[in-house]
């Protein structure tokens, strides 16, 4: 029987700032969904030598930290931080760094280890965000069309309090527009996607932005955006509160390639199933599958 290794959620992740060489600390909340306890062993991050868990920014250093099931933990909250030792870079407020975790758990006398792909949000202070909303998974795909193309983020939305929220819009320094779609069917049966003036967060319930389905559209990109690389994102809510986070930039068929358990590519689309006009078009396969340059890139031999 194939066993999926147990994934934590990662969310609040943010870094004060620091100068290059110097370290910093990082703070997470993790929560372990599973039935049984995680252990977080460690990460990095490629803006620094190490990432250790400890103490405050100079004291003892734990080889491993284990969550309860069911149980969130904001590490702040018990004095933990996650320690970047070495610097590359200098980290300023509002900069957005990737950094994965690496958990460790036992499954039938094995020890299976996860990693998760995150990113921190560089702040002097933890980043205010409503008390019941968590948004967790979240992720961008590489664009490599450069200036002026489109990308999408995808991310799991828990409202996890009593009244409804709802997603108006949001923005980013690494894309001109950013817009809320949907998929859905259209003439002829093939689908297209939409831009949505807001998305519902019912009471209670996760809403899962995903490739094939929901996601936020980044139009006009900066620049390209690669792996190793994480961008800053603000979501808009309908009160006007904003929440930001760092998103990194994941390449799902890589990974697949790779072996590693992701997750879903979402449903394959040629570029005729997808709206005809020019814009729309090129996002729709990026959004649905990948761009034939991609492919070709990925399937040349000793790659
Ligand atoms: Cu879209």
């Amino acid at each position: 029987m194939e066993m999926d290794a147990p994934m934590p959620h990662v969310y609040n992740v943010w870094a004060m700032p620091a100068a290059e060489g110097e370290a910093t600390t990082l703070y997470l909340t993790l929560h372990n969904p599973t039935e049984t306890p995680l252990d977080l062993v460690g990460g990095r991050t490629p803006f620094a030598e190490s990432v250790t868990l400890r103490v405050g920014l100079q004291g003892e250093t734990l080889e491993r930290l284990t969550l309860d099931p069911d149980q969130p933990l904001d590490l702040s909250e018990v004095g933990l931080a996650l320690v970047l030792e070495g610097l590359s870079t200098d980290l300023a407020s509002g900069d957005a760094i990737p950094v994965t975790l690496i958990f460790a758990s036992a499954e039938m006398g094995a020890t299976l280890e996860t990693e998760v792909l995150s990113a921190a949000l560089v702040a002097e202070e933890a980043p205010t965000l409503p008390e019941d909303l968590v948004i967790y998974d979240f992720w961008t795909r590489p664009v490599i069309g450069g200036e002026g193309a489109i990308g999408a983020a995808y991310m799991r939305i828990a409202n996890q309090g009593e009244t409804v929220l709802s997603l108006v819009g949001g923005a980013t320094e690494a894309a001109a527009v950013v817009e809320i779609h949907e998929m859905a069917m259209g003439e002829g049966d093939v689908m297209m996607m939409r831009p949505m003036p807001a998305l519902e967060l019912p009471a209670g319930e996760t809403v899962v932005l995903e490739p094939g389905g929901l996601h936020v559209m980044l139009i006009g990109v900066s620049e390209d955006l690669a792996v190793g690389q994480a961008i800053p994102l603000t979501l808009v809510l309908e009160d006007g509160t904003e929440v930001t986070l760092a998103v990194p930039v994941r390449d799902l068929l890589m990974e697949g390639m790779s072996g590693h358990s992701g997750m879903d590519m979402g449903p394959e689309a040629s570029a005729e199933d997808c709206e005809t006009e020019a814009e729309a078009l090129e996002a729709c396969v990026i959004d649905l599958g990948m761009a034939e340059d991609e492919m070709e890139a990925t399937a040349e031999p000793g790659n």
